[in-house]
């Protein structure tokens, strides 16, 4: 028989999906829960080798852990609202929800092919009213707690789309999807107060398992600068600002403080304070503020115009210029900063060009000087932070209603409780309005509600949610799926929370992973968990590149590898071989077509030795040292997803059994070999432990285990001439004495074919290289 990836799995397939094999029961007497959690994919409509890459590696995992004995929830769901569904709807005049539940339809199949043991029982849709009932109600909560509120903020906004978008969706100044370029704009939106636990997510990323290079990327995206604010009183003013407070985080230069530089922001806010610049400085403002903080931050030519106002040094009041410069940021810090060209190279840089004075000074004592600015009452120690409030509301159709109510009479007031979930109406057309509200704005029946507070006509918020509030509690939910009353009930929770391990991309090092620490922070805080972190350790797995160039594959260079072709030519056994074989997970790399028919031909000489090399007789002590050894070196590779030497360690395993001597290995053996395999090669390894005899599973097989005394002595093939031929090879152990050696070595049948017969003449072993028989 012919190895027949095609017919085997989706045999197997069938059958596991029959036993309800993979799906998880909240506790099981003596076993340990373990939530094995990957990133649930959005429904783009069609898998990728991405995909394969992020889901059937850690499946290696969770099989190999319930073979371990523990009781594995290996979930799956679907992110699936976002802005795709909903320009394919305005595009093509299809409903998003109809075009994202097919995408899951035909995504489900795929996934299904993976052999994966995905527990479809608990699959969790954000899209699911019962699902975002319970991000309708969270918001409700933060929203009590202050954690969630409105406020007019600067947005980038990209005109084509008419939405906001957040700043790593804008690249170069354009929108990430269309490239249109970003303008800034003032409008009223929903934030989160994700600022308040700014401290707590910098200080407990130190107790994570997680990749330093996540946490340094959380850490500089939070930006927490210890520092101080201080005071420069203006000597010559003539309009109604009196002073210009600082930040630096350097208050142990003071002294050599010869300038004071504002941004262009801040000077705007002086020109509406009344303040009359000279025609340089007012021509350098306007120009300055059309220029985007990313592109000035780049500049390497420092730019600028004094503004004629002074200001006194707060210890020796001195008279200080003031500078107006775009390498000031506005949003940052005060907008203002003092200028140490002694210590500062930015400052320095411009102090050259303008011929400003360059201090050496001797530094003070930091804590001291904070210290003096408090006690003159010129300034305070401050911490500064990069990370702003999260701004998420969106006006796109697409996403949860933010179940708020605007009465004219009692402003926001909160849909109450028990009318959750607020459902997202139907619509015949997608389009955002032109004035930038959402398409739901358009439902106008849907809009109209009785204010909760006084009763009176009022009108729905049209705004609806970013997506990344969907995915900041997802996991939750797997724990309880079901329920109706709560998100999710402490006790299940309890069960499997925190994530013992997430799996995923290293391109939510920050976002994703910032707003779940932080909904799981401030659900803690409002007492509905009992855990502060999510997610105990974390794994990036790597991006898997293009054949032949090592780029990023994408469909417009055409250089896309097909999962479903690459299943339909060699198996998914072999497609899932072969993307553990690639490399280490956390690097992924190119993908090579030699590379996954190598892996093919090895699940080929599997099968093929299976048909003809298992014999219930046979009793090679070599081979079950080598088996022991094998059994070792998987299981710790799986243990730390080193998926890549875990399946060289069976091809190697795999070369010796067919290099054994004495008419190949014994089923005891052979089904320890295939228990290696069942994570790996899920459908061969079933199958062909089947076709032993065996009745049940053996993914329900407890791991093997190894002899620790085996394992001091190593073993090696050595090859036995037959006058001057090599004949066969055999397995020795060092420890073998040469009487066992000589005797394995005529019991080989290979051997024995020419020896039979024939009287041997010479017997002699080279230690470690090979056996020399000469016979007459
Ligand atoms: C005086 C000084 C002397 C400074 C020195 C640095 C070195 P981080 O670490 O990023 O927080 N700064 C403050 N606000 C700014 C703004 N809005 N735009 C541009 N620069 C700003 O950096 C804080 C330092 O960056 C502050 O400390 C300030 O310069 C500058 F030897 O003050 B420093
Ligand atoms: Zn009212």
């Amino acid at each position: 028989m012919k190895y027949d990836p095609q017919k085997i799995e989706k045999k197997w397939q069938k059958e596991w999906e029959k036993t309800t094999a993979y799906q998880t029961q909240q506790t099981v007497a003596g076993k340990e829960n373990y939530l094995l959690l990957t990133e649930f994919p959005y429904p783009s409509g069609n898998l990728h080798i991405g995909h394969w890459y992020a889901f059937a590696l850690p499946d290696m995992r969770a099989r190999y852990l319930r073979m371990k004995g523990y009781n594995v929830m290996y979930p799956i769901g679907f992110d699936a609202f976002g802005l795709p569904a909903e320009n394919a709807a305005i595009k093509n005049k299809v409903n998003p929800r109809e075009w994202t539940e097919q995408n899951i339809a035909y995504m489900t199949k795929q996934l299904q092919s993976m052999g994966a043991t995905f527990d479809w029982s608990r699959e969790v849709r954000t899209i699911d009213p019962e699902y975002y009932r319970w991000t309708q109600w969270m918001f409700l909560k933060f929203y009590e707690k202050g954690l969630a509120y409105r406020t007019k903020t600067t947005v980038n906004w990209c005109p084509k789309d008419k939405t906001v978008l957040a700043n790593e969706q804008v690249i170069n100044g354009r929108c990430e999807r269309d490239d249109e370029p970003v303008i800034q704009k003032e409008i009223e939106q929903w934030m989160f107060k994700i600022t308040e636990y700014a401290d707590k997510l910098v200080d407990d990323l130190d107790a994570l398992d997680w990749p330093e290079t996540t946490k340094l990327a959380q850490r500089n995206w939070i930006g927490r600068s210890e520092g101080a604010l201080i005071n420069f009183k203006i000597q010559n003013t003539s309009f109604s600002v009196s002073d210009i407070e600082v930040f630096t985080t350097r208050p142990d230069t003071i002294y050599g403080a010869t300038f004071v530089v504002i941004s262009p922001e801040l000077a705007q806010k002086w020109l509406e304070s009344g303040w009359k610049p000279a025609p340089d400085a007012d021509a350098y403002i306007k120009e300055a503020l059309t220029k985007r903080t990313l592109e000035r931050e780049m500049e390497t030519v420092k730019t600028g115009v004094d503004t004629g106002v002074r200001v006194a040094h707060p210890f020796t009041n001195e008279p200080l210029p003031v500078w107006v410069a775009d390498y000031v940021i506005g949003s940052y810090g005060t907008g203002a900063i003092m200028a140490v060209p002694a210590y500062d190279e930015r400052d320095r840089e411009f102090a050259q060009k303008f011929n400003l004075p360059i201090n050496e000074i001797k530094l003070e004592d930091m804590k001291k000087i904070v210290g003096e600015i408090e006690q003159k009452g010129i300034g305070k120690a401050h911490r500064q932070y990069r990370l702003h409030d999260w701004v998420l509301s969106r006006q796109r159709y697409w996403g949860v209603p933010i179940p708020m109510i605007r009465c004219t009479m009692c402003g926001y007031q909160p849909v109450p409780e028990s009318d959750l979930p607020v459902l997202l109406p139907d619509l015949d057309d997608f389009k955002p309005a032109d004035d930038g509200r959402s398409p739901l704005a358009k439902a106008t029946d849907w809009v109209k509600a009785k204010c909760p507070k006084c009763g009176m006509n009022a009108e729905r918020e049209t705004d609806t949610m970013d997506t990344f509030v969907d995915s900041s509690w997802y996991f939750m939910r797997y724990a309880d799926p079901k329920n109706s009353k709560e998100f999710a009930s402490k006790e299940n929770m309890k069960a499997w929370l925190p994530v013992p391990m997430y799996v995923g991309g290293a391109e939510h090092n920050t976002m994703h992973l910032l707003y779940s620490r932080f909904f799981t922070k401030a659900l803690h805080d409002l007492g509905y968990i009992d855990f502060s972190e999510p997610f105990a350790r974390r794994i990036n797995h790597g991006v898997i590149l293009a054949p032949n160039d090592s780029q990023k594959m994408s469909k417009s260079k055409g250089n896309v590898v097909d999962p479903d072709e690459q299943v339909g030519l060699f198996g998914a056994d072999t497609v899932r071989m072969y993307l553990a074989f690639m490399g280490p997970y956390e690097q992924g790399g190119p993908w090579d077509p030699k590379g996954i028919h190598g892996v093919y031909r090895c699940l080929n000489r599997i099968w093929k030795f299976a048909e003809s090399n298992v014999s219930p007789s046979s009793n090679d002590q070599g081979m079950a040292k080598i088996i022991n050894k094998t059994v070792k070196d998987v299981g710790e590779d799986l243990d730390d997803l080193k998926f890549n030497t875990a399946v060289s360690g069976l091809m190697k395993c795999l070369n010796d059994m067919e290099a054994a001597g004495g008419g190949g290995v014994s089923a005891k053996l052979f089904e320890t070999f295939l228990k290696l395999l069942a994570p790996l090669a899920p459908h061969l390894s079933e199958e062909l432990w089947h076709q032993l005899g065996n009745k049940d599973s053996i993914h329900s097989q407890p791991w093997p285990k190894y002899d620790e005394k085996l394992l001091i002595e190593d073993v090696y093939r050595l090859p036995i001439q037959v006058n001057g031929k090599v004949r066969d090879t055999i397995t020795v152990g060092s420890q073998d004495t040469e009487e066992t050696i000589k005797s394995n070595a005529l019991a080989s049948e290979k051997v024995k074919k020419f020896t039979d017969g024939k009287e041997v003449q010479k017997f002699l072993i080279i230690k470690r290289k090979m056996v020399s028989i000469v016979v007459g």
